[in-house]
């Protein structure tokens, strides 16, 4: 070989077995193979040559190019190679180590306690609706017979928006608007979010939610309300619950009743959680007044219906034996993790 290309080969040699990574190596080609390389200066002056010199020469020069091409590339593929090992090595997943388990919400006391209602009124054939929390004054007072001076209407414990709008301070106006509607035969569940101009403690919220239900069908008595909602109760508190009705008085239901359950810690002897009585206040009912089914369209000559409300918080306070209320606004994991 031609002595200058023989030095040239040596040298380039040496820079491709000093190149160490990816860019050194794309560096030493531009250098070694580039056109302005020593290799493209030598294949310049070969024109000045005579022709037997120039075959000789230019044959050598392409072997030496296609030579260091090879080197090259082969380098290259190995630094690769190495580059990947080691990324290989430094990201490898354990796949034997122990997990980690991500922590996982759980549903609410009073949203557990709400589905279980909502499923044992389903398994009886009711419907669940929910409808508005800011309502017309209407549908919340004047159309279940609540009167004007009534105290409910003061002010004072309602949040108005304007003179006839406000937040719904019960879920009543729902059924009106179911019964508006005009299709009978009518069973429902309300549940929701009720407003009352209260100051927060350990009983009093200014939100808190209801489930009211209403039943509207030819034929329906005093005698489906008790059975209903003794079946709901037992459902509810096991079969060995024992219940009674009491006398009480609500202007959208006549007659209206309080039901109660012998108290499930003491069985009716008298104990802290039932304050001595024995007995549990659970809900208030009566069959629905025949003004009210008249003010929504419903002939109460031909019709008949009953209706229940309670208040999801307290059933759940008694349930669990919460003593402030506060405890399901807060969002704290040490009260909400006790109930899943
Ligand atoms: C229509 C007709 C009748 C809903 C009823 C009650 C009895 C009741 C209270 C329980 C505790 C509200 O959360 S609380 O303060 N409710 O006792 N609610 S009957 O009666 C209706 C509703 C709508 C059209």
């Amino acid at each position: 070989m031609n002595e200058t290309l023989r030095q040239l080969r040596q040298r380039a040699l040496a820079v491709i077995e000093q190149a160490g990574d990816l860019a050194a190596l794309e560096q030493a080609r531009i250098d070694l193979l580039g056109k302005k390389s020593e290799l493209s200066g030598v294949m310049k002056q070969m024109g000045k040559l005579d022709a037997q010199q120039r075959r000789e020469l230019g044959a050598m020069a392409n072997e030496l190019r296609s030579e260091l091409e090879t080197l090259l590339e082969d380098k290259k593929k190995a630094v690769a190679a190495a580059v990947l090992e080691q990324r290989l090595r430094e990201e490898r997943i354990d796949v034997t180590a122990p997990g980690r388990a991500p922590e996982t919400g759980g549903q609410h006391p009073l949203h557990l306690v709400l589905d279980e209602i909502k499923e044992i009124f389903v398994g009886m054939g009711y419907e669940i609706v929910d409808g508005p929390e800011v309502e017309y004054d209407r549908y919340n007072f004047e159309m279940l017979n609540i009167p004007r001076d009534h105290p409910a209407r003061d002010t004072q414990d309602t949040f108005y928006v304007t003179d006839n709008i406000l937040l719904r301070t019960q879920t009543s106006p729902m059924q009106v608007r179911t019964m508006l509607k005009g299709k009978l035969p009518i069973r429902v569940i309300v549940p929701g979010r009720v407003y009352r101009s209260d100051a927060v403690d350990a009983t009093h919220s200014p939100v808190f939610h209801q489930i009211e239900g209403l039943v509207v069908d030819k034929g329906v008595t005093l005698g489906d309300l008790k059975a209903t909602l003794e079946v709901f109760a037992r459902r509810m508190y096991g079969d060995d619950a024992v219940v009674r009705f009491r006398p009480s008085h609500f202007p959208f239901t006549e007659p209206s009743a309080e039901m109660d359950i012998m108290c499930f810690h003491c069985h009716g002897e008298g104990c802290p959680l039932c304050k001595g009585e024995g007995w549990i206040e659970i809900l208030g009912c009566g069959m629905v007044h025949p003004k009210v089914l008249a003010g929504c369209g419903i002939d109460p000559e031909v019709y008949s219906g009953w209706a229940l409300g309670m208040g999801l918080e307290r059933v759940v306070m008694r349930k669990y034996q919460i003593d402030d209320l506060r405890l399901f606004y807060e969002n704290d994991l040490r009260f909400l993790t006790q109930f899943n």
